[in-house]
């Protein structure tokens, strides 16, 4: 009698046992399996047992109850898990129709860096070094030591982002000046004089259009020496132009404004007929790079003599350069990612 009541009792813990983690499966909430009547039923049923009963079968419900418990703990855990993102992957993970990754040799290198190899290449030949300019700046490289006044209205020219910490992301790459001629000075007093070029990439707060950017890169650099002057800037920048077209084009300089120049000019190219806008005088011709004699407080910042040397730099916009040279119609192209137009340059 006593061990038949023990067997049929324990037969219905399995019982409710496989029905319960059956439900388990499609429960949303898996805590709401340990308030399902079944096992409330199980535990009515300890109540009315003979107290000698009561040790064994309590322990085999409160062992469901556990497991239970167990199950809808991981049920959870699993529910909680975030979606597997790889990072590295060239596509999103997530996604269910997965995209072919291109094989390695349907890549090509970004038309930008390409022109900026050769550039880096001529002035490599001319007998320039190159270093790359920095993506993050501060106050001092970006304004002070390019002798731009606090509060002066130039500043505006190179209106910029900045982190709240006060890091400048530079609007020109003449944030090197200082660097270059710190770094250089020494080469002065052997006889020597610095000639540095210092490509790399720029940001500036500005309304796009077809030959304007928000991010772009510059080619500059600096010679600087004794008896250095302005007839040694045209002649370096002809001599870069010419080789780069491969042929003589027309070009001019014209008077301009830079703080850290004096005097400052606008190196301009004619315009090639896709980039033509209209037909006036100033239509005509393409502005490509600023340029100047180094201003003595420059010099003189990096610790240079202004009396015994002098020197010029330019800054050229390399987008600029290579939509010239190509005939394309929209700098936004660069960016755009878009293969086809990559591919054009492979
Ligand atoms: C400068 O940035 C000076 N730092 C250049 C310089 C260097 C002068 C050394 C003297 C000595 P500017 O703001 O004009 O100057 O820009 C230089 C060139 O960058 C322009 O001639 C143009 O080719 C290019 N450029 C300027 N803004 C943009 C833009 N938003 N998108 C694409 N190219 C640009």
């Amino acid at each position: 009698m006593y061990n038949g009541h023990q067997m049929t009792d324990t037969s219905k813990i399995q019982e409710v046992r496989a029905v319960l983690t059956e439900r388990l499966n499609t429960l949303k909430n898996k805590q709401d399996i340990l308030k399902s009547v079944e096992l409330k039923a199980l535990y009515e049923e300890l109540k009315g047992l003979p107290a000698e009963d009561k040790g064994a079968y309590g322990k085999a419900v409160n062992d469901l109850r556990m497991e239970l418990t167990t199950a809808a703990q991981a049920g959870l855990a699993e529910a909680n898990e975030l979606p597997f993102i790889d990072v590295t992957a060239p596509f999103d993970a997530n996604v269910k129709q997965k995209p072919r990754p291109l094989g390695p040799e349907a890549g090509s290198v970004h038309p930008l860096m390409k022109e900026q190899d050769l550039i880096i290449d001529i002035f490599n030949r001319m007998g320039f070094v190159t270093i790359e300019s920095r993506q993050i700046d501060d106050d001092y490289h970006m304004f002070e030591s390019l002798n731009f006044p606090a509060d002066h209205p130039a500043r505006d020219d190179y209106d910029t982002f900045t982190t709240t910490e006060g890091f400048i992301a530079p609007a020109h790459t003449s944030t090197m000046q200082n660097r270059v001629l710190k770094m250089y000075k020494e080469n002065l007093a052997k006889g020597e004089p610095i000639a540095v070029l210092y490509p790399g990439r720029v940001y500036r707060n500005e309304d796009i259009d077809v030959t304007h950017e928000h991010t772009f890169y510059q080619y500059e650099g600096m010679v600087v020496g004794k008896g250095i002057n302005v007839g040694n800037l045209i002649a370096t920048l002809r001599a870069f132009m010419s080789e780069y077209f491969g042929q003589e084009l027309k070009a001019k300089l014209q008077p301009f404004y830079f703080p850290f120049t004096e005097p400052s000019f606008e190196f301009a190219i004619e315009r090639p007929e896709i980039l033509r806008k209209g037909d006036t005088e100033a239509d005509m011709w393409l502005e490509l790079l600023g340029c100047g004699m180094v201003h003595p407080n420059v010099l003189k910042m990096a610790g240079v003599d202004p009396e015994v040397y002098s020197g010029f730099a330019w800054g050229g916009g390399l987008e600029r350069l290579v939509l010239m040279k190509y005939g394309i119609e929209d700098i936004r192209h660069f960016e755009a990612a878009k293969l086809d137009f990559l591919r054009q340059f492979s």
